[in-house]
């Protein structure tokens, strides 16, 4: 530091070394989130009713969203690795409430879709009913990501999903997925429309992200939020 720098006040000088600061700590905080999914991940169950969910432990952080909206695929995509989570073209492909330890620190929770026209009525109504149960009664439950396929933005049935949070006070962040089939214009649309509809919603988290789990864009970003809530 040069004689200048010295005579300054504390004052002037303040500001931008709180930048220096703040930017630095940023980087360490995403560093840190890179780290963390590069840890062990072990599948710890598939819950096929409420009877069978885990016990408590660490806090859990839900991936929800539409039949083939690609929660699986983000999962594998923030993990690294392909085939922890079974990702498909079928829809319908998650049929259990699946629990991911990461390294001991949280738990990464796979959700059956909603919304898939096809399935037979009593095994939606199953789905339902586990969905709403699950998310409704878990206390160690931090936050729900709720994926939107970026193509097609809110849907009745995400707005149906999005009352369930709001009247369970579960805090849920709209995560936008497969941004890599559309162009840059669209995803800007579609980012302020549902940005728009988020705002006037009371547990939905005000920052959304957009992803690719197929490109790997914006999957820092999203590792960095998920890090925040691990222990
Ligand atoms: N192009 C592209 N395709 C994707 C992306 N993410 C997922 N997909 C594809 O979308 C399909 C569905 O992905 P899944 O991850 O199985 O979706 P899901 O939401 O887990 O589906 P269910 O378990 O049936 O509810 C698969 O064919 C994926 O390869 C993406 O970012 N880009
Ligand atoms: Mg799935």
């Amino acid at each position: 530091m040069g004689h200048h720098q010295a005579c300054r006040s504390p004052v002037l000088t303040a500001g931008p070394n709180h930048l220096d600061q703040d930017a630095a700590a940023l980087e360490a905080a995403k560093e840190a989130a890179r780290l963390l999914f590069t840890r062990p991940v072990t599948f710890l169950m598939g819950a096929v009713s409420l009877q069978t969910l885990p016990p408590y432990a660490l806090p859990e952080v839900a991936f929800v969203g539409r039949s083939n909206v690609g929660k699986s695929s983000l999962i594998n995509a923030l993990l690294g690795r392909s085939g922890i989570a079974r990702a498909s073209n079928t829809p319908g492909r998650t049929q259990e409430i699946n629990f991911f330890d990461l390294d001991g620190r949280m738990t990464l929770v796979d959700l059956p879709g909603y919304g898939y026209a096809q399935a037979p009525k009593d095994k939606v109504e199953r789905w339902t009913r586990l969905i709403k149960g699950y998310l409704r009664g878990r206390p160690v439950l931090r936050r729900v990501l709720l994926l939107i396929d970026s193509r097609h933005g809110l849907k009745d049935n995400d707005k149906v999903m999005m009352d369930l949070l709001d009247s369970s006070a579960v805090v849920y962040q709209v995560v936008l997925t497969k941004t890599d089939k559309i162009k840059a214009s669209e995803l800007e649309q579609v980012i302020a429309s549902t940005k728009e509809q988020i705002a006037k919603r009371v547990a939905a988290y005000p920052e959304l992200v957009a992803t690719s789990s197929e490109k790997g864009d914006g999957l820092d970003q999203l590792r960095l939020y998920v890090a925040q809530l691990a222990e």
